[in-house]
């Protein structure tokens, strides 16, 4: 039997997390690669599974009610897969709710400013400095806040590794160890606590051999116009019906 379970991902951080999650709660799953550069995502076929043409997105052939699903957004897929498997998010009380709420932080905050720091930092053709510092800003008080909390709480819902640290922890594994980033030992402490269990490493290579030289892991060689066409331009723009 194939697995149920279908991810279309690509190698970046709301990819990974939800090949993390599939690793840790031992979920078989086929990968479908979406290239977000060559524009897969704006194919009819990918808009039919998710029509704001992004990746992760899951198929899920035994779902709920006896009936296959499709989900998109990850943290809606995280709350799934914890949901089906009974793993990763406490079944009740107040650790539940604080999973629930560093989930939404990672969903609300910490991925969209981060994301936006990389667009004006990397990919942007002008570079505008109002724009660089004020997410550069952001994504340093983010860290500080994370940073904070774990010099308090083993994990970001309290004694229990959850999905809301699956959710995080793609955001910040690449930034903990830059040269010149201060004042973040907890969170390093903690990146590296979660890099000894081996389904996150496996979660995290997910796609490694994917990655292409245009993006900001492949060092952004020949990151061109079309790529910001698909991405932030004409073709992204520009929905077809
Ligand atoms: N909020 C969404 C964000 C997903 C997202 O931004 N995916 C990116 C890759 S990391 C993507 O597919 N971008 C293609 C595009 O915007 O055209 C989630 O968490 O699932």
């Amino acid at each position: 039997m194939p697995p149920s379970i279908t991810l279309y991902t690509g190698p970046t951080p709301n990819g990974r997390k939800i090949s993390i999650a599939l690793e840790e709660m031992g979920l078989p799953y086929t990968l479908e690669y979406v290239d977000i550069l060559a524009g897969d995502q704006h194919k009819p076929e990918f808009l039919a599974l998710n029509p704001n043409n992004k990746f992760p997105v899951i198929i899920d052939a035994d779902g709920p009610d006896g009936a296959p699903l499709t989900l998109w957004e990850s943290g809606a897929i995280l709350w799934y897969l914890a949901e089906k498997t009974g793993q990763f998010l406490p079944a009740s009380g107040t650790a539940r709710h604080l999973t629930h709420q560093w989930l939404m932080f990672q969903m609300a905050s910490v991925g969209p400013m981060f994301g936006q720091f990389a667009h004006f930092f990397f990919y942007a053709k002008e570079k505008h400095p109002y724009s660089i510092a004020r997410y550069q800003s952001e994504m340093q008080r983010l860290l500080a806040v994370m940073d904070e909390h774990l010099a308090k709480s083993e994990w970001f819902a309290g004694d229990a590794y959850t999905i809301a640290d699956m959710a995080v922890l793609p955001w910040v594994e690449g930034t903990v160890d830059v040269p010149g980033i201060d004042g973040i030992d907890n969170l390093r402490a903690w990146v590296h606590r979660l890099k000894e269990r081996p389904a996150v490493m496996r979660g995290l290579d997910v796609g490694r051999e994917t990655v292409r030289a245009e993006t900001v892991e492949g060092g952004m060689k020949g990151f061109s116009d079309e790529h910001r066409s698909q991405l932030f331009g004409t073709a992204q723009y520009t929905r077809t019906k």
